[in-house]
């Protein structure tokens, strides 16, 4: 496209504002600028102008909200094992494949850089990504299958993540089945419907979500890759949870033994006002409804025994099937998921002065899509209860909840039970935490039942101790 080109598309949805400046720019700022542009779908935004910028859409929702279905697969159950033999078959035949979501910075947790390049392990201090590369590599030996791991960047961190798998020569993976796509971008509209500009040369936006995942799946070629590789299952996961299994048989399985197009896992609340989705089912189909959605009264709600009324929290761990993925993304630029509008303060350029502007209050419309509204747009979902302790412990804030202090007691905790497991004793401290920093490889175990088939020689763990499986 040249810049005639991009002049008629502006002026054809009203945004001709945006080269205001272009007589005053340098070449490489045009070229910037242009490059901004040309990752800008102004015919979706054009689209959702009327309805999310100059229109508030009601995000909660007004229909009947009840529990979800969720079934259970505790171990030694026969659905256990059949989830497990079946997820077993589907990653030796590669037709699983994992999706870390990982546009985010650490910035809320005071880190420069990609999330995933985060130390969190208790004894070696490894990093998110290196956690998820040695689940995903002693997947591939435990069931000699190969699994493509797909990693989702955004602009501000693909170049740093890159560099970072291949200065660690990936982890030992094959480079070939490490692939990166990056995620799009929204820009930030003005409440008058007209984008702001962040410089004069340069267009104001933000990530589209991690429901961009499946667009950017769509948009890069990431998702024709999947198809000729045969790949039927994705295993969907977050770059902020160092306790999620990154390809769990027995999910997958179930996920398609139920013949599921959505699957998602669900753990039981920290508490009512917890900031997680909740599993509920509106108009008859399984939903998340996001904290933020939910009335206070339902999140409080109690059945007649004391239990929570909603009590199945999404902690953000799916298994999609590639076609449904497809199907979602036929129309590239109408993705069957809904937008969610957040108004906030966007700092921009004033298209008279040309000066930068620091608003005061919340100027602009930003527009993201959510992973988890594809659940009731499939044929067929399911959710599977886990069990907390093995599957969820996020790293999200500097401090308190949710940080990288309680990750790391949740690793110590999900690790001395598993030693427990296989009758390894465990010093415990006063307040009944391990005395001990207990860290166990995913090359040496994924889960309790291969730990203690490889455990022999029974370790002893001293008061304060430490102890590293490899
Ligand atoms: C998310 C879920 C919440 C619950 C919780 C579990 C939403 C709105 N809420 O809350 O229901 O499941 O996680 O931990 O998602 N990301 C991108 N690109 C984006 C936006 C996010 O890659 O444009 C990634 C990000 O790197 C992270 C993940 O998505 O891995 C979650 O994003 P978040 O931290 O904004 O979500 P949060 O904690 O509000």
């Amino acid at each position: 496209m040249n810049i005639d080109d991009i002049r008629a598309l502006l002026r054809g949805c009203d945004q001709t504002h945006l080269l205001r400046f272009w007589d005053d720019l340098s070449a490489r700022q045009r070229e910037e600028l242009i490059g901004d542009l040309l990752r800008v779908d102004f015919e979706q935004v054009a689209r959702l102008i009327p309805t999310h910028v100059q229109r508030v859409p009601d995000a909660a929702p007004k229909a009947r909200i009840d529990p979800a279905p969720v079934i259970t697969a505790k171990p030694g159950s026969q659905r256990h094992r059949e989830g497990a033999a079946r997820g077993a078959a589907m990653i030796t035949s590669g037709t699983v494949a994992a999706l870390v979501v990982a546009g985010g910075q650490g910035s809320r947790l005071g880190f420069d850089g990609p999330k995933g390049m985060y130390p969190i392990s208790p004894v070696r201090n490894k990093t998110l990504f290196r956690l998820f590369a040695e689940s995903i590599l002693a997947t591939q030996r435990r069931f000699a299958g190969t699994v493509p791991w797909y990693i989702m960047t955004s602009e501000m961190n693909d170049r740093a993540s890159r560099d970072y798998f291949a200065a660690n020569k990936y982890f030992g993976l094959d480079s070939d089945n490490v692939i990166f796509f990056k995620q799009g971008v929204m820009p930030a509209i003005g409440r008058d419907g007209k984008i702001l500009l962040d410089d004069r040369h340069r267009v104001a936006m933000s990530p589209d979500g991690h429901g961009g995942t499946l667009r950017a799946l769509a948009c890069t070629g990431a998702l024709r890759d999947m198809a000729t590789r045969g790949i039927e299952a994705v295993s969907y996961f977050q770059v902020d949870n160092p306790l999620v299994t990154p390809v769990d048989p027995v999910f997958i399985g179930l996920h398609d033994l139920t013949g599921s197009e959505a699957s998602s896992l669900a753990v039981p609340k920290a508490d009512d006002l917890e900031k997680v989705g909740n599993f509920a089912l509106v108009n008859g189909k399984i939903c998340v409804v996001e904290y933020s959605d939910l009335p206070e009264h339902h999140a409080r709600a109690r059945n007649p025994d004391g239990s929570r009324w909603l009590d199945n929290a999404s902690i953000a761990i799916h298994v999609f099937s590639r076609r449904f993925i497809e199907r979602l993304t036929d129309d590239i630029h109408a993705v069957k998921l809904p937008w969610h509008r957040a108004v906030k303060k966007v700092a921009h350029v004033d298209l008279d002065s040309g000066r930068r502007i620091e608003p005061e209050s919340p100027n602009a419309v930003k527009l993201e899509m959510f992973v988890f509204d594809a659940l009731p747009l499939a044929d067929k979902t399911m959710v599977l209860l886990a069990k907390r302790s093995e599957v969820f412990s996020p790293v999200k804030n500097a401090t308190g909840v949710d940080s990288a202090e309680t990750a790391r007691r949740d690793m110590i905790r999900r690790a001395a039970d598993w030693l427990q497991g296989c009758g390894v004793a465990i010093p415990a401290r006063n307040d009944g935490e391990p005395d001990a920093v207990l860290e166990i490889s995913p090359l040496y175990a994924l889960d309790a039942a291969q730990l203690a088939e490889r455990i022999t020689d029974k370790p002893t763990v001293p008061p304060s101790g430490t102890l590293y499986l490899e």
